[in-house]
């Protein structure tokens, strides 16, 4: 299912690994599912080929993952010099991770630089992609490279994987759902991943302040109807009210999108300072990610983000 183009990078990027000494994975801000699960099952399979690994990433990944394998190891920092490979995963650039700005760093390090991602619109840094574009998602990517590196995939990287699939199609619910999906998903569960875990951890366990937020946040829907656009926002004053955080809200945009006489869905959230957008479609016509690019975003075509200075509109 792979293009002989990835294949011949794959086995470049297990050159790069075999030679490095010590590797670093970083992923995006906000890590989701897919992020924190196929770094840590790199993180995973790396080791096994004895290798010191690290997992860096920006933000905290989200607590309802905690159930995943080596969960606590990730940290919010390092040190650059102590690399010699560098992994950026589910996004094609420093400048998404938080890390670096692109234009920031010098040639000199790290000596090799490994981007594993599947979002179609990205700014790039330099170094071996292993892009796919019709992949569900990033673990998707990762495994494909296991299976090229004849690695053996265990119950612990089963589960990481299953986690980054499962979250980033929604609960195999979206568009990019396929036969691929479940044929790479039937062959994690029989290598011992536990789906009801994955579903407990991600849909389940939630507050009642949470709920209450949500009921917030839907009472104060409004639809464009000139651009079939159903928004609402999130302030920081909402979630002081429910003493609540930016990630309790997530998992609202599955239940705004989908509503009828709409084609995508807009959540407007106060941060800091600054104004993030997340964008949702279901519509097979409609792309988001070109919305989210004019506001100096990007992401999928079905599941898209923009920031914005929040001086912009005061
Ligand atoms: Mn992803």
């Amino acid at each position: 299912m792979i293009s002989a183009d990835l294949k011949t990078k794959i086995h470049q990027f297990k050159d790069y690994a075999l030679e490095a000494s010590k590797i670093l994975i970083v992923t995006h801000k906000n890590p989701d599912g897919d992020a924190v699960g196929s770094s840590l099952a790199l993180r995973i399979a790396l080791r096994a080929l004895n290798k010191q690994v690290e997992v860096a990433m920006m933000d905290s990944p989200p607590p309802e993952l905690s159930f995943l394998p080596h969960f606590l190891k990730i940290k919010e920092e390092f040190a650059p010099e102590d690399f010699d490979l560098a992994i950026i995963v589910d996004c094609g650039g420093w400048s998404r991770t938080g890390f670096f700005v692109d234009d920031e760093l010098h040639i000199d390090w790290p000596k090799n630089l490994v981007v594993i991602d599947h979002h179609p619109v990205q700014k790039l840094s330099p170094g071996l992609h292993l892009m796919d574009a019709t992949a569900s998602s990033a673990a998707e990517i990762v495994f494909y490279i296991l299976k090229e590196w004849g690695i053996i995939v265990t119950r612990e990287v089963a589960l990481c994987l299953l986690t980054g699939l499962f979250t980033d199609t929604g609960g195999f619910k979206h568009t990019n759902v396929n036969e691929q999906v479940f044929r790479i998903a039937a062959e994690l569960l029989a290598k011992g991943a536990d789906i009801n875990k994955i579903t407990r951890s991600v849909y389940g366990n939630k507050k009642i302040a949470q709920l209450k937020l949500w009921g917030k946040i839907i009472n104060n829907l409004k639809i464009n109807s000139e651009y079939g656009l159903v928004f609402s926002v999130v302030t920081q004053a909402d979630l002081n009210e429910f003493n609540l955080t930016e990630d309790d809200v997530s998992g609202i945009l599955d239940l705004i999108r989908g509503v009828i006489g709409t084609k995508a869905s807009l959540l407007l959230s106060e941060k800091e300072d600054e104004i993030r957008g997340s964008l949702r479609t279901e519509e097979t016509d409609v792309d988001v990610s070109k919305l989210a690019v004019i506001f100096g975003g990007g992401g999928h075509i079905k599941a898209a983000g923009f920031s914005l200075p929040k001086n912009i509109i005061s």
